[in-house]
């Protein structure tokens, strides 16, 4: 049925294309009026795409920093942090790293990447979640940082 519609539409377009062709210029004032009219449709699209989707912006504004503060040192090769995090709680993790870049990247029980935030030095990132679900999370560098990178690893429980 489709492909009967869309051979319609084809037969459609190659008839109208037969025929004295139009004006230069009227092509152009219409086409330019219609390039006009679509270049503000697509900016009041972006705008309203924009309005709608600010308050899922993903990182926490200060004020939304509130819950119990965690601090987190990154080094060659491996992360100081706490062993043991509250289910259904917001916590804030206070990232920072000891010597180079590194990353923080919050393994979920199931294996899928759930939070990450860079580890820098002299610097402290703020890693605002609340965790639903309990079980084992990994932790792992998400930032090469030298020769044992690949087994730079850690792990909290979330209970
Ligand atoms: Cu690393």
């Amino acid at each position: 049925m489709a492909a009967v519609a869309i051979i319609g539409v084809m037969v459609a377009i190659a008839r109208s294309t037969t025929g004295n062709p139009e004006a230069q210029a009227t092509v152009t004032t219409v086409g330019y009026r219609l390039r006009r009219g679509w270049l503000w449709a697509l900016a009041a699209c972006a705008v309203a795409a924009f309005a709608v989707s600010l308050p899922n912006f993903p990182y926490a504004r200060p004020s939304a920093l509130e819950g119990r503060h965690y601090p987190v040192i990154a080094f060659q090769y491996g992360f100081e942090m706490p062993k043991t995090i509250p289910l259904n709680q917001p916590v804030v993790f206070d990232v920072t790293s000891k010597d180079v870049n590194h990353g923080f990247g919050i393994y979920a029980p199931d294996g899928k990447l759930f939070a990450q935030v860079q580890a820098m030095p002299d610097y402290v990132n703020h890693l605002a979640l609340t965790f639903k679900v309990p079980g084992h999370y990994l932790v792992r560098c998400l930032e090469y940082c030298g020769i044992a990178h690949y087994a730079m690893q850690g792990a909290f429980d979330v209970r």
